[in-house]
């Protein structure tokens, strides 16, 4: 993918910069300038996919085991917090790039790879570049990060940072709070449907067995709901069926890994005339389905 961005013209508007600089602005300008390469669209689903990826960063961290609890708020003027009981993220110096960790994975362009161990990167979206982009088209951006006993901050405008990491004060939980406003120069659409983000985090929550993901509405009172649970697919299926005739009153489940891929399935048998069968692979629905697909279908007709 080139990146489609004058740096001569950048350079000469802005004065100097260096080699690293550029290569942000790059990253950031390109974002800006074609955001609907990176998010998809800049209307109302685009604005909604901004969140679809900072909560992907807290599901990763659950994914990874270290995290139970991701809360989501819309505020009254539209902006979004996303807060989560992970690790946080690493706030160390990086020697190559002479910020912190934090500040390098909110501002470059997939930095996010360059961090989580083998295989940390699990559910689905824009691997890495998911956070940098939403800081990209952001308003103003701020992270708080939580750990190692101190608590710090972090801010931005536009992916820009705008005040650089600073300590909050001592902290006793780990996580990270990411609090954005989308720019509304550049989505067509900038207020939030709940129902939207509803649909979106009780799937993830059914996906992802044992998280506890919220929805919070501050723009109406007393707008607030839970999603958790224990029972993950299983209960994705129970709920589907909740007002069909069952053949087999508990879902089917099967679970197994094989070559580093985890597989679930959970199947229940109605006396309806028409199939329902949904797929995901990394938390996204694949609609058009593929060899996982034909893969258990094959399977299950072999059985
Ligand atoms: C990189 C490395 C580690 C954690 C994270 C990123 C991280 C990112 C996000 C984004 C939202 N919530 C997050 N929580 C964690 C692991 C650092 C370690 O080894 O402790």
């Amino acid at each position: 993918m080139t990146q489609d961005i004058d740096i001569e013209e950048a350079t000469a508007v802005k004065g100097n910069y260096n080699a690293e600089q550029i290569h942000v602005l790059e990253g950031l300008e390109a974002v800006r300038k074609r955001p609907a390469m990176y998010i998809g669209s800049t209307s109302s689903r685009g604005l909604h996919h901004l969140v679809y990826e900072v909560v992907d960063n807290s599901i990763d961290e659950a994914l990874a085991g270290y995290c139970s609890d991701i809360k989501v708020i819309i505020h009254k003027d539209n902006s979004i917090t996303v807060i989560d009981n992970g690790r946080g993220i690493p706030v160390d110096m990086m020697k190559k790039e002479k910020k912190p960790a934090v500040e390098v994975i909110m501002t470059v362009l997939h930095a996010g790879g360059k961090f989580g161990d083998g295989g940390y990167k699990v559910s689905g979206g824009l691997h890495g570049v998911g956070v940098t982009c939403v800081n990209a088209l952001s308003e103003h951006m701020e992270v708080e990060v939580r750990r190692g006993g101190k608590c710090y901050g972090i801010e931005f405008a536009k992916g820009k940072t705008s005040k650089k990491l600073y300590e909050k004060g001592d902290c006793e939980t780990t996580g990270t709070t990411v609090h954005f406003k989308p720019d509304a120069t550049i989505f067509t659409e900038t207020e939030y449907s709940y129902d939207t983000l509803r649909l979106r985090i009780r799937e993830l929550a059914f996906l992802n067995k044992g998280i506890t993901i919220s929805l919070t509405d501050e723009r109406a009172e007393d707008k607030s709901e839970a999603f958790h649970f224990a029972g993950g697919i299983i209960e994705y299926v129970e709920f589907m069926d909740k007002d069909k005739d069952k053949i087999n009153p508990k879902p089917i489940y099967l679970e197994g890994e094989k070559n580093a891929v985890i597989v679930e399935v959970a199947m229940q048998y109605c006396d309806t005339y028409s199939e329902n069968i949904f797929t995901y692979v990394n938390n996204i629905n694949t609609e058009e389905g593929g060899t996982h697909l034909s893969g258990f279908r094959k399977a299950l007709t072999r059985t």
